[in-house]
């Protein structure tokens, strides 16, 4: 059997916890390979929404096995709070989530070290979450971090106190004005450790190349989104994991030639949140419009999400990055009522019309290049065929699968489960 991904293609957001919730029920295993609580993916079903950060998104089917790998980052805090989040719908989470030993624990002071980098850069500020990702792989790579299998140890307070205490001295020389309490913070990271401690820790490498031989399906669930990548999005305005395909590999110990279906989620139109680079942003009441309709604030902070035209080049890039064979386009529903789209296919870059993304995005540098293309005033939410679909979005969708050169298998119209039109 084969691992299958699903992937962001953009700066994340565009949907994913809804199509692998969608996705669900052909697969025996759920795994996220990378991130951690910077991620927020909602899930709406019968009236509920629900936001999840670490757990995989196969958390509400019944039969699903949920593997948090060793490439993602667990904050035991965050993750206690999202386990009682889980309470009210009775889910026993306990015979249903295995934690890699592998992964890397989120300590206090890792957010408070992000909290303190970010400050320190004043307007080149990256926009983090501030859920201390960034200073977590740092640890990781830098060889210093503690994981998962650490709280099996005898002597994991020791090993937390040195950690804590390097952090300190780090958090000292920043010297900018964070306020925090770090015994208080202590005070609920131990505790966390403790409910933490109740979960199954496993080797998920091994558990997963075992399932894979047992003929068992897993579903690999990526977090934030292609652009967002360390080695291929937008640095420095980027997360510190590797959100694309490869990323899938080493955060869960499958080799390459076991992937087998990449699914690609991307918006009809694209969002940002936090700074960096953004071609097609708009500026104007168009934009304000799409935020509205999508209703486009961070599931995790709130913020307000940036919005703009689809950009084909990012795009393209993502689906070569990934190695992508199906396509997914989220919030359809979102464009009804725009009299005309907009899809960037080139940019202008120093005068020149390039159509790859190149090393420096910058206003001043470069400009997006049109193609203009009718909107469609039908409401798409009450869809359930593609039969019905107007002619406008059958000819963007038309449009995108020949620009992209992969098929788009499925069309969301609503943020339900029952809002999804497969082609
Ligand atoms: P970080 O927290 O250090 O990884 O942030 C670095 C950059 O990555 C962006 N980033 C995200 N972008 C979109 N969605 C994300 N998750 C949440 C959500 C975000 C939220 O799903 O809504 O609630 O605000 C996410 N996580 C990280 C971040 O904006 C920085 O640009
Ligand atoms: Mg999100």
């Amino acid at each position: 059997m084969a691992v299958d991904l699903l992937l962001g293609l953009q700066w994340g957001d565009e949907g994913k916890g809804k199509i692998v919730d969608v996705l669900t029920k052909n697969y025996n295993i759920i795994a996220r390979f990378q991130g951690g609580p910077n991620a927020g993916h909602t899930l709406e079903f019968d009236g509920i929404k629900h936001v999840l950060r670490t757990i995989p998104s196969g958390i509400f089917h019944k039969d699903s096995i949920n593997v948090i790998g060793n490439g993602v980052v667990i904050d035991p805090v965050v993750f206690v709070k999202e386990l009682e989040g889980l309470q009210q719908f009775n889910i026993d989470y306990k015979s249903k989530l295995i934690i890699s030993r592998k992964a890397h624990l989120i300590l206090p002071t890792h957010r408070l070290l992000d909290a303190a980098s970010e400050a320190s850069k004043g307007k080149a500020k990256i926009g983090s979450t501030l859920k201390g990702i960034g200073p977590t792989y740092m640890d990781k790579t830098g060889r210093n971090g503690l994981r998962i299998g650490d709280l099996e140890l005898e002597d994991f307070k020791e090993r937390y106190r040195a950690l804590a205490d390097k952090h300190q001295a780090m958090i000292d020389f920043y010297n900018v004005d964070i306020q925090y309490d770090l015994d208080e913070l202590e005070e609920e990271f131990f505790l966390a450790v403790e409910e933490l401690k109740t979960l199954q820790f496993i080797d998920s490498e091994e558990y997963l190349n075992q399932a894979l031989k047992n003929n068992k399906t897993i579903l690999a669930e990526g977090a934030q989104g292609s652009l967002l990548d360390i080695d291929f999005g937008t640095y420095p305005f980027v997360t510190s994991s590797n959100t694309t395909a490869a990323g899938a590999c080493t955060g869960l110990g499958v080799a390459p030639n076991r992937i087998g279906e990449v699914f690609g989620i991307f918006k009809a139109y694209t969002t940002r949140v936090g700074s960096g680079p953004f071609p097609t942003e708009l500026f104007d009441e168009v934009g304000q419009k799409m935020a509205k309709i999508g209703n486009e604030f961070g599931a995790v902070t709130g913020r307000p999400r940036r919005c703009g035209w689809l950009d084909l080049v990012a795009l393209k890039y993502a689906v070569q990055v990934n190695g992508v064979t199906q396509l997914m386009m989220m919030k359809a529903d979102v464009l009804s009522g725009f009299e005309k789209l907009k899809v960037c296919t080139a940019y202008k870059y120093n005068g020149e019309t390039i159509e790859h993304l190149p090393y420096t995005i910058e206003p001043e540098n470069l400009s997006p290049v049109y193609t203009e293309m009718k909107g469609w005033a039908k409401d798409l939410t009450k869809l359930d065929s593609e039969k019905d679909f107007p002619k406008e979005l059958n000819d963007y969708i038309e449009f995108l699968e020949k620009e992209l050169e992969v098929p788009i298998k499925i069309v969301s119209v609503g943020p339900d489960r029952t809002q999804t039109i497969h082609r």
